[in-house]
């Protein structure tokens, strides 16, 4: 076995992804973090290596663009990468498909859809080598269509599809795959969705306790746990005030 393995996480500057490098660092991994955003990855690193041991190499790259992700692989040649926690995605808009701007449709399909496979793709031969673990992040919204989520929805429902087709592809090779669909988790997702509409991003997480990143994390680290042998196959995880896409019940909290 090789001596020194790396976890690989896209998305890794904010939300899931982000919670996702933290709970790893305390789980002994070295990283290998990527996104656009770099200053966000280096003061992650920074953050991390004052409390950890641990190689967390950085790479500031847009993923919606294929050639970056080709060259990323050709950077992390020679590397042992044991776990892939394919983060990258995101909502842009939220509206009826007629009115969509075919703009953000495109972004959306571009790094949920594209990136994804592609980062899948050429993460394979690097996880077949250590009979490691792929995570694939989904959502509710791939399970279930919700009104104005069209695209976004779909490109969700093609992660898990592309989840369930990876363990087929991948059985007999030792390798992991493991599909995790979140609900509705208070991150930087809305915020997003919603270009920046700190009011309407903020109502969506209103009178009720939703998920947080480190709730995810914690669950996919629960996943990577398991014996060798084992494979958590599909993980839906909402918080206990959702029961579906679109059921959340709200409480309205009375102010003292
Ligand atoms: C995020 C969950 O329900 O807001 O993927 O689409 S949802």
């Amino acid at each position: 076995m090789a001596e020194k393995l790396y976890t690989l996480i896209t998305g890794a500057s904010s939300g899931i992804g982000r919670a996702c490098a933290f709970a790893l660092a305390r789980e002994g991994k070295n990283l290998l973090l990527v996104a656009r955003r770099k200053d966000r990855l280096e003061e992650i690193k920074k953050d991390l290596s004052s409390k950890f041991s641990l190689d967390i190499k950085v790479f500031g790259t847009d993923l919606s663009i294929v050639e970056n992700i080709n060259s990323l692989f050709e950077k992390l040649k020679g590397l042992d990468i044991d776990i892939l926690i394919n983060n990258a995605g995101f909502a842009l808009g939220k509206s009826s498909i007629e009115d969509y701007d075919w703009n953000d449709f495109n972004q959306m399909i571009d790094v949920n859809v594209r990136a994804f496979t592609r980062v899948a793709q050429l993460a394979i031969p690097f996880i077949k080598k250590t009979k490691g673990h792929i995570i694939n992040i989904s959502s509710i919204a791939g399970l279930e269509a919700y009104e104005g989520g069209s695209v976004y929805c779909s490109t969700k429902a093609y992660v898990k599809m592309m989840s369930k087709s990876m363990r087929i592809d991948l059985a007999g090779t030792g390798v992991r795959v493991t599909d995790i669909a979140p609900g509705a988790a208070d991150t930087e997702f809305s915020l997003v969705r919603f270009k920046g509409d700190k009011e309407v991003a903020d109502a969506v997480y209103k009178n009720f306790v939703p998920l947080y990143a480190e709730d995810i994390a914690e669950t996919i680290v629960f996943a990577l746990n398991r014996p060798q042998s084992v494979n958590l196959e599909q993980i839906v995880i909402m918080p206990t005030a959702q029961a579906g896409a679109t059921r959340i019940h709200r409480e309205l909290r009375m102010e003292n």
